[in-house]
């Protein structure tokens, strides 16, 4: 039976901003999205939000330095309003030690002081094995406690086999360190897949807030 398109959703890019002061109130759950330059948080948060162009998809690795967000409307009322988190990515080569550091910082300083974050989505290309720099910020994430989500992104980009094996290698090498694996999500912004997982999970999440 084919499964029922989900109805994109309405949305809005609220700002952009380095700190605190320019981000919006803290007053909705928020959801925030990290990972390596080019991994596809723009182009995850257009697919989940139905929306093209909402989150702008960059050719150029390592543009946005902000924390871009945008809030997005319940779906027939159910549920809060929500914020969505596009969060500067890392591991960008072609940047100074300096310029480095200053995001680790801004990035750490947001994920400890946003106050209504919900949860983390930390996106992982499929394609490739664990990546030290989204290994240190899980472990980093683990340590302080925030709770986050492994997303794997482009799974348009290999074949079922090859996906099962990268994301096997992937909870294996998390077992090594850690007791309890997080939810792992496969996503592909191309085909919509990991869609509907997502909205459930955000829509599962959103209905305890204010509890
Ligand atoms: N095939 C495919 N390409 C993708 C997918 N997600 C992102 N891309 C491409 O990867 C590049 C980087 O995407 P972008 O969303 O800007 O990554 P960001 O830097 O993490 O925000 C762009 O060329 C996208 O079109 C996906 O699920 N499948
Ligand atoms: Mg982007």
């Amino acid at each position: 039976m084919a499964r029922r398109r989900m109805k994109n959703l309405k949305a809005e890019h609220l700002g952009s901003g380095r700190n605190a002061g320019h981000w919006p109130k803290p007053t909705l759950p928020e959801y925030a999205f990290i990972g390596r330059s080019n991994v596809g948080k723009s182009s995850l948060i257009n697919m989940l939000v139905g929306i093209h162009r909402l989150a702008r998809v960059s050719g150029t690795p390592g543009r946005t330095r902000n924390v871009e967000h945008f809030r997005v409307e319940p779906i027939e009322g159910q549920g809060p309003a929500w914020l969505l988190a596009d969060l500067p990515g890392y591991g960008f080569a072609k940047i100074s030690k300096a310029e480095r550091a200053a995001w680790q910082r801004m990035i750490q300083a947001y994920l400890r002081q946003r106050e209504n974050l919900q949860c983390v989505f930390l996106l992982v290309d499929v394609r490739h094995e664990p990546q030290q720099s989204d290994l240190d910020m899980i472990h980093w994430l683990g340590l302080e406690g925030i709770p986050f989500v492994i997303v794997f992104t482009k799974g348009d980009k290999l074949k079922q086999p090859a996906i099962r094996g990268n994301v096997a290698l992937y909870r294996r090498t998390l077992k090594r360190t850690w007791e309890a694996l997080p939810h792992l999500i496969i996503t592909s912004s191309e085909t919509g897949q990991g869609r509907d997982e997502m909205l459930a999970f955000i829509a599962e999440v959103n209905s305890r807030w204010g509890d």
